[in-house]
């Protein structure tokens, strides 16, 4: 039985306030897609089986260079985190999985693995941490970690990618996405090539000892912490990295990690077309790696991305599988409710891009029809969804309004109650 943080009776109460509303949107929906040849049941099941895993880190408050300003009732440890995203996934039934962040998270496996299952929650790709310092640890890794110049700084840059692994295994993870920070503030401060040959040779211990079913993800990052060069700088090198490594190893893309205007979609397709796009951090960016809420700032960008994932699965893309990760740094809004809320974006996302007649795009394509083609994209795009992602959740268990019942619920003021108020300090982004 797995245990519920929000009432069945509040979530009951809550649907059945908004169930009369739902069914009629819902019905005309589905006339209005019945008239362009879609089954709206069909993407309905569709999206209730697309699922993103919470970052066990964003449902912290977050923070700048400059200030953390905690909220309420914040987590204590990664128990209470798992708790919160118990909520998250009971509310949109978007998101069974939780990923974990090492050593932040670091506890007793068997622990972990037995509050998962008492809430429900598995785990997905751990989170390796080696852009800062943990208490106890030999080497500092304020001029890198697994390209390094020191030898000893590398080894043990290597042997916590290894207890990341270890950590993985026993609680049913299938992934490491290792992001560093290694680069430099200087021209000549680094060797670009030897820096390069160093994370590689690092990379590759890490690599022989992945599981055979395990996948190892690299991603990329075009500057910050460093901020004249970063080693894994964008999706080329990214590629290399995996190319090298082998079989196993895939390009792991954060929509935050680009520069300004850097046609995300179209490296996606890059990735898909070459094997190599192993998933993705999900977030939205005005200006930088801002950390944004997904679909927050530019829902036709976010919409794009999933264009490409739909057009793989059309055109019979084998072994595809992309990890869905949510990345965000939560600042001036309830963490759970801007997860429960990014959670829905990148679902409508999938579900505008199911929307989009590819038979006739392909044909405008052809055609060299350039406005046909963007029109058949916008007119996916343009399609409210909402019903559709409110019935997939309601036919799964969850919330039609998952933000109004999460507030209805009182659950921000229960923890808080509970749990003691926590002091500034401490970022969440990675
Ligand atoms: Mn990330």
């Amino acid at each position: 039985m797995v245990e519920l943080k929000i009432a069945a009776d509040v979530l009951a109460a809550e649907n059945d306030k908004r169930s009369n509303a739902l069914q009629s949107d819902y019905a005309a929906l589905g006339e209005n897609l019945s008239r362009r040849g879609v089954d709206i049941e069909t993407i309905t099941a569709r999206v209730a089986e697309f699922f993103v895993a919470v970052p066990s880190w964003g449902v912290g408050t977050g923070g700048t260079r400059f200030a953390r300003f905690p909220g309420q009732g914040e987590p204590r440890g990664i128990f209470d985190k798992l708790e919160d995203c118990s909520v998250i996934q009971q509310l949109t039934q978007a998101t069974p999985n939780v990923s974990l962040h090492i050593p932040w998270d670091k506890t007793d496996p068997k622990e972990l693995k037995a509050k998962g299952d008492a809430l429900g929650l598995g785990f997905d790709a751990m989170n390796s941490n080696t852009f800062s310092d943990a208490a106890s640890q030999a080497h500092s890794y304020k001029y890198g970690s697994l390209s390094h110049t020191d030898a000893a700084t590398r080894a043990q840059a290597v042997e916590h990618n290894l207890e990341c692994i270890e950590i993985g295994k026993a609680i049913g993870s299938k992934a490491l996405t290792v992001w560093i920070g290694d680069g430099s503030n200087f021209p000549g401060q680094s060797n670009f090539t030897r820096q390069f040959e160093r994370y590689l040779a690092s990379m590759a211990e890490i690599y022989k000892v992945l599981p055979e079913d395990w996948r190892l993800f690299s991603e990329h990052k075009m500057y910050e912490p460093a901020f004249y060069s970063t080693v894994v700088q964008d999706w080329g090198t990214n590629y290399l990295i995996a190319q090298t490594l082998g079989e196993k190893a895939h390009c792991l893309v954060d929509l935050g990690h680009h520069a300004p205007n850097a046609n995300i979609e179209m490296i996606v397709a890059r990735l898909i077309q070459f094997g190599k796009l192993g998933g993705f951090h999900f977030n939205d960016s005005k200006y930088g790696d801002d950390d944004l809420d997904a679909g927050s700032i530019d829902p036709y960008r976010l919409f794009l991305v999933f264009n490409e994932l739909v057009d793989a699965e059309y055109r019979g893309v084998t072994d595809f599988r992309p990890a869905h990760m949510i990345d965000q740094s939560h600042n001036v809004t309830d963490p759970i409710e801007s997860l429960i809320s990014s959670a829905n974006e990148i679902r409508r996302a999938y579900a505008q891009a199911l929307l989009v007649d590819r038979p006739a795009l392909d044909g405008y394509q052809q055609d060299n029809d350039a406005l046909m083609a963007t029109e058949t994209l916008k007119r996916a795009y343009r399609t409210d969804v909402e019903p559709i992602l409110a019935e997939a959740r309601r036919l799964s268990g969850g919330a039609i309004d998952p933000v109004a019942t999460y507030r209805a619920s009182g659950y921000r003021s229960k923890v808080a109650a509970e749990r003691p108020a926590s002091s500034a300090g401490g970022g969440g982004i990675v």
